[in-house]
């Protein structure tokens, strides 16, 4: 590695010994930018990989709130403000018991160059909780989301930071939380959160975005080998918001989805899951909330617990990781190649370890890392912020248009930067490099202090 670049690493891991989810993905931004560090001096002049690797504001703060039977519990939240060279810091919560700074700081990183690659003004930032939303009455959870927002909300604003969700955050903790900011506030600012209702400010399609666009993406990927994604066998993890709209993206185009999953294990409908099926995994997942065990039950098809294997070791075209970190490692990945996979779309942040990574670049298969294939999620975020700043929305049509187009923008932004820096084809690399340029950039021009 160049011994900047290393010295920089080394700085982090020194300061904070304990993050290795956040060294992780550090490790993986910095490796890649290496050649754009070579090429353009300036960089480490302004001590842009220093700045950029220390989050401009970490805030902890505690949440108390009470639970069914009338008792005080207590959890952790937190918000780290990374970078807001491009905008106002973006990105969103995440409500899970494995939450701590360090993943946050992870997800926080992540963020600042997907942001960055959406073509759209947003910073990054990233937040969440310890607290476990499942099994939770709506009334407990509805209890602990007022009580973070009594402190988030001096934090946020729509010029300053906007929330979204993430795992364990989705459409009913959102209501809850921007019902709290404006009780709190008295300010119907609806710019400060994205992910709300469609009735009360929220965008058509942000629901979908995250799993349409990793589809739009992979598909890009396809036709650079004169390939398509209809007809395709695709296995799809985790069966929360990025997974379902994956799955009907991929239904959508014609392909055909043979696995779906959750933390406790996975099905495998050899037949494929169809738009009926589909919609009764909605209902028991969004409605419900059930566990995905329930479909092989509904369904008279097989399902395997997590201790016992994961659905990598099925045969596919198309892998869809839409879950959680790290949940592809190196073996799993040498399964995938094994089996014949052609293209890998991570739905999810960072779910593929880095020897896995290794793995499918070693063998030529197309590989959309996390920030450029994930991206679309918070692209639509930002075109709610615009739909609200101008007190308007657009349809259905309108808002999906732009969602293909800023992918298509992402996925030739990132082939170009690849083929720029010597490694066409390795979108890791690209996206990186391409997200990267544009936050240094501005920060150059912003002046030393930022
Ligand atoms: P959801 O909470 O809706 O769903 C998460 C899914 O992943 C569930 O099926 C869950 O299973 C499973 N899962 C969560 N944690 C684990 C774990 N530790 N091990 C195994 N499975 C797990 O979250 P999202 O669908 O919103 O998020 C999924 C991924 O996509 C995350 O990596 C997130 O950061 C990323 N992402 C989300 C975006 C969004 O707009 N929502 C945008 C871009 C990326 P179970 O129910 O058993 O916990
Ligand atoms: O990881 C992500 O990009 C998200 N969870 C979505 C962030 C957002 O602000 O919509």
């Amino acid at each position: 590695m160049d011994k900047y670049i290393e010295s920089v690493y080394n700085r982090v891991v020194e300061k904070d010994p304990h993050q290795k989810i956040f060294h992780q993905a550090l490790i993986e931004v910095l490796e890649s930018l290496e050649p754009a560090i070579k090429k353009y001096p300036q960089y480490k002049e302004y001590a842009i990989l220093e700045r950029i690797t220390e989050p401009e504001r970490v805030i902890k703060f505690r949440v108390p709130w009470v639970d069914k039977d009338g008792k005080i519990q207590v959890n952790r939240g937190f918000r780290i403000q990374f970078n807001s060279a491009l905008g106002p810091y973006k990105g969103g919560l995440r409500f899970h018991p494995t939450v701590t700074e360090d993943i946050l700081k992870f997800l926080g990183f992540e963020q600042i160059f997907k942001n960055s690659l959406t073509t759209l003004p947003m910073g990054g930032g990233k937040g969440g909780s310890d607290f476990d939303p499942k099994g939770k009455t709506d009334a407990e959870v509805e209890s602990f989301c007022e009580s973070l927002m009594f402190e988030l909300y001096r934090h946020i604003g729509q010029f300053t930071d906007v929330p979204a969700g993430d795992i364990g955050v989705g459409g009913r903790e959102i209501g809850y939380l921007y019902g709290a900011y404006r009780k709190i506030s008295n300010y119907h600012g609806t710019g400060v959160l994205t992910g709300k209702g469609a009735g009360w400010g929220g965008s058509l399609i942000r629901p979908e975005a995250t799993g349409y666009g990793c589809v739009y993406f992979v598909n890009e990927m396809l036709k650079t080998r004169n390939e398509d994604i209809k007809g395709k066998v695709v296995v799809v993890s985790g069966s929360g918001n990025v997974a379902q709209y994956a799955v009907e993206k991929c239904i959508d185009l014609g392909a055909k989805v043979i696995a779906m999953s959750d933390s406790t294990g996975w099905i495998h409908d050899p037949a494929g899951i169809d738009r009926e099926k589909l919609a009764w995994i909605l209902e028991l997942k969004n409605e419900r909330r059930g566990r995905i065990r329930e479909y092989a039950d509904q369904f008279k098809v097989d399902y395997t617990v997590t201790a016992k294997g994961t659905p990598w070791s099925l045969k596919c075209d198309i892998a869809l990781p839409c879950a959680t970190q790290n949940e592809v490692d190196a073996k799993e990945a040498k399964m995938l190649v094994d089996n014949g996979v052609m293209a890998v779309g991570e739905g999810a942040n960072m779910p593929t370890v880095p020897e896995g990574i290794e793995i499918f670049l070693e063998n030529n298969i197309l590989f959309a890392p996390g920030k450029a294939a994930n991206a679309g999620g918070v692209s639509v975020s930002g075109l709610e912020m615009a739909q609200n700043s101008q007190r308007y929305f657009w349809t259905r049509e309108e808002v999906d248009a732009k969602l293909h187009q800023i992918m298509q923008a992402i996925h030739a932004n990132a082939y170009k930067t690849s083929e720029l820096f010597g490694k066409k084809g390795n979108y890791m690399v690209g996206a990186n490099i391409a997200g990267f340029l544009k936050v240094a950039d501005a920060m150059i021009a912003q002046g030393h202090r930022v």
